[in-house]
């Protein structure tokens, strides 16, 4: 077998050698490539790309150092219905995953990887999730047969040699990942290999390992994150009594130079990356970005809840961002970014997506590679087409991102699209009652491909994909969570809307650089300012408690956008209580009395 590098001189991990060596025997690569992580590595893969057709080279004036793909048309997010918890009981997975046999999906997954890398090399990528050496991070392993993959996890984690001299003897989580199509007899490659008709992104929670085949896109293919960071380490979570989570981590400075983080849990098309780096339209305060989309989160010694983001880049949607909705994600993007199915221009090759200037531009080729027309009611981008760029070339980065020790969590924020019934903000009596507004969490649907607009969706915790383990024993979990410090030490859970309508089908809330207002209200609440009232469903603002100074809203407003109808609000509840009914015993009992206590006090 030809190697980069020697695999004795690259690590003595006998765990590693050993995993290597039964891959390349199942596997049949034509070589092998043991990553350094270095940047000539990754700018030899992209030349290779660029030269086989897999990729374009965007302007390097333009946007230096950045490339575009352009997928298989049927590979194009994740795939849900392909995805597995194989513990070693079903009742482990829970209600809301997808399961089988263990031994069963092994033997299958044995034969989808026989020779899956035939004629192609496989690469082994070492990558950290957290700053390295961080006792809240973890280390992982993937194999991929795709140089797309070991480009863009370069990005989004810490990857390379360094992560080995960290890893030393111990314990990796290996990933496991092929597009599962071989090259027999010098067979050509093409534009983006996958095998959509044979998907499979199965996770062993008690083994913690990760196998993925047929898809070379997103969370299926790039398995440090949704894979790892989210349906595995929530199981070691579990186990090790600290949280993994679908959140985003701000720091939020007020006036007066005093610095809090928040965490924030959202289901999609609810602008979480929007607000992990809004530009605050309040004079004087500040918003800083830890991470945009998962959160580690374990008691520290100060017995502080202590949060750190185990990625390190951002794979963000792109249609929607803009220089208005979203200043420093498009500062981010400028340079050594990686698009995936967006628009791109024809003559002076940038990039494009709908909404990311008020008119297109007049030369698109489209994400199929096609030359579009404005008058096409076909989008020019994928409405998933991603942006992949490193977290450090974020203007508003937060200057505790790679504090090993992690950042002190004031508050946790959950949210949902709500054109109705959900006031823009409320904060919970305590954690209880908090876990019982994250298990709550729900949202109008917007895409018209994931069915009805408008139609509700019950999403606990934003968790709904992402969770290893059956889900009303995470609801457990995070109670006993709440067991582990003093009331005083843990954050503050608060639930917001933005989303609310008027009569009239207008937003009332102007959202985006103006939520600073709402982040400024839950501020004093963790100050322990006496700006709330206590009602049947928590804590709402007082009267004139948000700032509104400088907002051209209707003088009424602020009263729709914090009324609660109580008849509302009640069927509100008992929806949510049939909807936890699948989670039959595994239900707390702790979240059944206080959801029945609110019930009463509506009444
Ligand atoms: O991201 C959003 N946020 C959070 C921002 C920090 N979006 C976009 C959601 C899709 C990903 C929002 N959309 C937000 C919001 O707070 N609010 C809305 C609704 C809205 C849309 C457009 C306007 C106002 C509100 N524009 C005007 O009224 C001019
Ligand atoms: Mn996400």
């Amino acid at each position: 077998m030809q190697f980069n590098t020697p695999l004795d001189k690259w690590t003595s991990n006998p765990q590693l050698i050993s995993w290597i060596t039964e891959n390349i025997a199942l596997l049949s690569p034509k070589k092998v490539h043991l990553c350094d992580g270095s940047q000539e590595e990754y700018d030899a893969l992209m030349h290779q790309m660029v030269s086989q057709g897999k990729a374009i080279k965007l302007d390097e004036k333009k946007r230096p150092n950045s490339f575009l793909f352009l997928s298989n048309p049927d590979d194009v997010a994740r795939v849900e219905e392909c995805t597995f918890i194989c513990s070693k009981k079903k009742i482990e997975a829970g209600p809301t995953n997808n399961w089988e046999e263990p031994e069963e999906m092994k033997k299958r997954l044995k034969e989808l990887f026989s020779g899956s890398m035939e004629g192609r090399t496989m690469y082994v990528i070492p990558f950290s999730m957290g700053p390295l050496g961080s006792n809240i991070a973890h280390i992982g392993v993937q194999i991929t047969d795709s140089e797309y993959v070991v480009c863009n996890m370069r990005i989004m984690t810490r990857m390379g040699k360094k992560v080995l001299d960290v890893l030393k003897n111990d314990r990796f989580v290996p990933c496991l990942h092929s597009v599962g199509y071989p090259l027999k007899d010098n067979q050509e490659d093409i534009k983006w290999p996958c095998s959509p008709e044979n998907r499979y992104i199965v996770h062993f929670p008690e083994e913690r390992s990760i196998f993925s085949f047929g898809s070379g896109y997103g969370g299926n293919a790039l398995l440090g994150k949704k894979c790892f960071a989210l349906r595995i380490a929530s199981v070691m979570a579990r186990d090790e009594m600290w949280l993994a989570e679908h959140m985003l981590i701000m720091g939020i400075t007020n006036p007066e130079g005093k610095r809090k983080y928040f965490a924030a849990a959202f289901p999609s098309a609810c602008g979480k990356t929007n607000l992990a780096m809004l530009a605050p339209s309040l004079p004087g305060w500040k918003v800083e970005v830890v991470g945009d989309d998962i959160a580690w989160m374990k008691i520290g010694k100060d017995n502080t809840l202590r949060a750190i983001n185990p990625e390190a880049g951002f794979f963000g949607v792109a249609p929607g961002t803009s220089y208005e909705t979203n200043p420093n994600a498009m500062k981010s993007i400028e340079k050594n970014s990686i698009f995936t199915n967006v628009a791109h221009t024809e003559k002076e090759v940038d990039v494009w997506w709908e909404k990311m200037t008020k008119a297109p531009p007049s030369d698109l080729i489209d994400w199929y590679g096609k030359k579009w027309d404005s008058g096409s009611e076909k989008p020019a981008a994928h409405p998933n087409s991603r942006f992949t760029a490193p977290i450090s070339q974020c203007p508003i980065i937060d200057p505790s991102f790679e504090d090993p020790e992690g950042v002190p969590i004031s508050a946790i924020i959950f949210g949902g699209r709500r054109d109705g019934v959900i006031p823009l903000v409320y904060e919970a009596f305590d954690w209880t009652h908090g876990t019982l507004l994250g298990a709550g969490v729900s949202s109008q649907t917007t895409a018209a491909a994931k069915g009805q607009v408008g139609k509700l969706r019950h999403d606990p915790f934003a968790m709904l994909p992402f969770c290893g383990y059956n889900m009303g024993d995470y609801f457990a979990h995070w109670l006993n969570i709440g067991k582990q410090t003093s009331s005083d030490k843990l954050p503050k859970v608060f639930y917001v809307n933005w989303f609310r309508k008027d009569d009239a089908g207008n937003f009332i809330w102007p959202g985006f650089g103006e939520n600073i207002r709402v982040l400024k209200w839950m501020f004093e609440r963790t100050e322990g300012i006496n700006n709330a009232d206590e009602t049947p469903i928590g804590y709402l603002p007082k009267k004139d408690a948000i700032d509104i100074s400088g907002l051209k809203i209707p003088s009424n407003s602020m009263e729709i956008l914090l009324s609660v109808d109580k008849k509302a609000f009640y069927d509100e509840m008992l929806d949510q209580e049939k909807y936890f009914e699948m989670f039959e015993d595994h239900f707390p009992n702790e979240l059944k009395e206080m959801l029945s206590k609110i019930k009463k006090a509506l009444k």
